[in-house]
């Protein structure tokens, strides 16, 4: 086995225990300024039309359920693949602490698919932006899923109280369950699991902004709603091994297939967006071959 980048064995063995792990610190000081200024400037309209879609208010403003409030940053969900409209928020998938701690979990070749800043508005504005227990895999068509993770990087420290991530220990060993549109107000982008609205070994680790918390596809995980009078932005990076292969046809071309360490394979995930060619090394597939 090669030598470990960044984590200890205990941590890898935390991760394949528990279905997460904190990683310690991945971002600086400076960074974590920079990429809060630079989603602000975007939340703010500092973007190119065609990312509109990419800019995702919370669904109940979306819907016209509630009053946009006076600070667009108190309004906004999520900017859905940032990396494909914005060079400076897509230089996270290319951190290198934070890939070499994937690279110890999912191996050295690694292709970030999805990347998302998501906010939680603080509770003076009344919108409680809440995701139930659901498990990412069930978004995935590909696979195996052990080689899938997320990375979970928190802006603003975190915890319970700000709807921070609460998790289900060794979740990751069970099945990807029937997830369904939660119930009220309908948002095709947080299926949930109806038969585990809570669980008493649930876990709300408290996380330092720049930690990394990685964990498996399968793991269960919610975020509640922000109680404080503070934001609560994360960034979060979706990665799979470049071993992964397609299982069931893509139905939409979401999942920007971005080789952000080592190579990628042939009949393996496909990829589209390789944004440093410099810093990776890439055998592209024949035509014959496809
Ligand atoms: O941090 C959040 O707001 C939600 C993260 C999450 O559960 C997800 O993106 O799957």
């Amino acid at each position: 086995m090669s030598a470990l980048k960044r984590l200890s064995q205990d941590q890898i063995d935390e991760y394949w225990r528990n279905g997460f792990v904190n990683v310690g610190r991945v971002l600086s000081d400076d960074e974590i300024a920079a990429y809060k200024a630079r989603g602000r400037e975007v939340v703010l309209g500092d973007y190119p039309p065609e990312a509109e879609n990419r800019v995702m208010w919370d669904v109940r403003i979306a819907k016209g359920l509630v009053d946009k409030p006076e600070d667009p940053e108190h309004a906004i969900w999520k900017l859905f693949n940032p990396d494909r409209f914005d060079a400076a928020l897509g230089r996270f998938k290319f951190t290198p602490a934070l890939l070499d701690a994937v690279e110890d979990i999912i191996g050295h070749d690694i292709i970030a698919f999805l990347l998302m800043m998501i906010w939680k508005p603080p509770a003076a504005t009344g919108i409680e932006a809440v995701h139930h227990f659901h498990q990412d895999a069930f978004y995935f068509p590909f696979g195996p899923h052990d080689r899938i993770l997320a990375a979970w990087v928190p802006l603003d420290d975190a915890s319970e109280a700000n709807g921070g991530l609460t998790v289900i220990p060794g979740s990751h060993r069970w099945d990807v369950k029937t997830h369904k549109l939660p119930e009220g107000v309908e948002n095709a982008l947080t299926f949930c699991v109806d038969d585990v609205a809570d669980h008493p070994e649930a876990v709300s680790p408290e996380v330092k902004a720049g930690d990394a918390i990685l964990f498996h596809s399968h793991l269960f995980h919610k975020t509640g709603a922000n109680r404080t009078d503070g934001h609560r932005r994360v960034l979060t990076m979706h990665a799979a091994s470049a071993k992964c292969a397609m299982e069931t046809p893509l139905e939409h071309d979401e999942f920007g297939m971005s080789l952000v360490r080592g190579q990628s394979y042939d009949g393996c995930l496909n990829v589209g967006d390789l944004a440093d060619p410099a810093e990776v090394a890439m055998r592209r597939p024949s035509a014959e071959q496809y």
